[in-house]
């Protein structure tokens, strides 16, 4: 299982939005939501809510949907979405809202039963408004991040990634602390919807210091920053 990420028009240039919306957000120390008790600060551990959300109106804010309890630290139950954007706002009577940039749908395997990661990402980003430990949550994981059709920099984090190509002239490197580029031998580039089917097909070269692929026929590329082509073979993508 992996968490999967879909960017957006507003988040193709990945590095770009996660510097900009950690530098527009600062915690307001969240409140949970849900239909019967509306935004609740200090949630009961006997109740079970359908969103949290954190961030100042009108700012950068993120907000999480599922159907979850809180207590001591500690989140448990299901999480079903993650979406970070500008514009948060709040209601009692509709929940939390803001424009749906980056969305996030975590694996199944978090939260669990204890503290754990997870955890951990919600704290960072209340104490701390930061999102480094959502980026260790991604590492623990896995990703799979779904490119947009235009021209995207992707970047991943410290586990493996499966990055996802529809098509563009796309770019994989390292971003903000705790993201990275191409790992070579964790990562994997799925180019199925390409429409290649074999290694053969990819015209592999190097161009700046960076490995470049190219799918001749559509005019599609991948630039992996800091790599050598020399790393790659079948082994690394996903075909059609
Ligand atoms: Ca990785
Ligand atoms: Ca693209």
């Amino acid at each position: 299982m992996a968490a999967v990420i879909q960017l957006s028009s507003a988040s193709s240039n990945l590095e770009g939005y996660l510097n900009g919306w950690t530098s527009g957000y600062s915690s307001t120390y969240g409140a949970f939501w849900d239909e019967g008790n509306g935004l609740v600060t200090n949630p009961l551990s006997t109740t079970v809510y359908e969103q949290w959300g954190n961030g100042a109106t009108g700012g950068n804010g993120i907000y999480m949907e599922g159907e979850f309890q809180y207590s001591r630290g500690n989140l448990t139950g299901t999480v079903d979405s993650i979406t970070l954007g500008s514009g948060f706002s709040q209601s009692a009577s509709t929940g939390f809202s803001v424009s749906a940039d980056l969305l996030i749908t975590p694996d199944s395997t978090f939260p669990s039963a204890s503290q754990d990661v997870f955890d951990w990402a919600i704290y960072d980003l209340t104490v701390n408004s930061s999102l480094d430990s959502l980026y260790d949550y991604l590492a623990a994981v896995g990703t799979e991040i779904h490119d947009t059709a235009a021209s995207d920099t992707l970047v991943g984090f410290g586990g493996a990634d499966t990055f996802v190509f529809s098509s563009g002239n796309d770019t994989v490197k390292a971003g903000p602390t705790g993201t990275y580029g191409y790992q070579d031998g964790v990562d994997a580039l799925d180019v199925s919807a390409w429409g290649v089917t074999d290694f053969s097909e990819l015209l592999i070269s190097d161009l700046g210091g960076n490995a470049f692929i190219e799918n001749f026929l559509s005019g599609d590329t991948i630039t992996l920053n800091g790599i050598s082509s020399s790393v790659l073979d079948a082994s690394d993508f996903l075909f059609a």
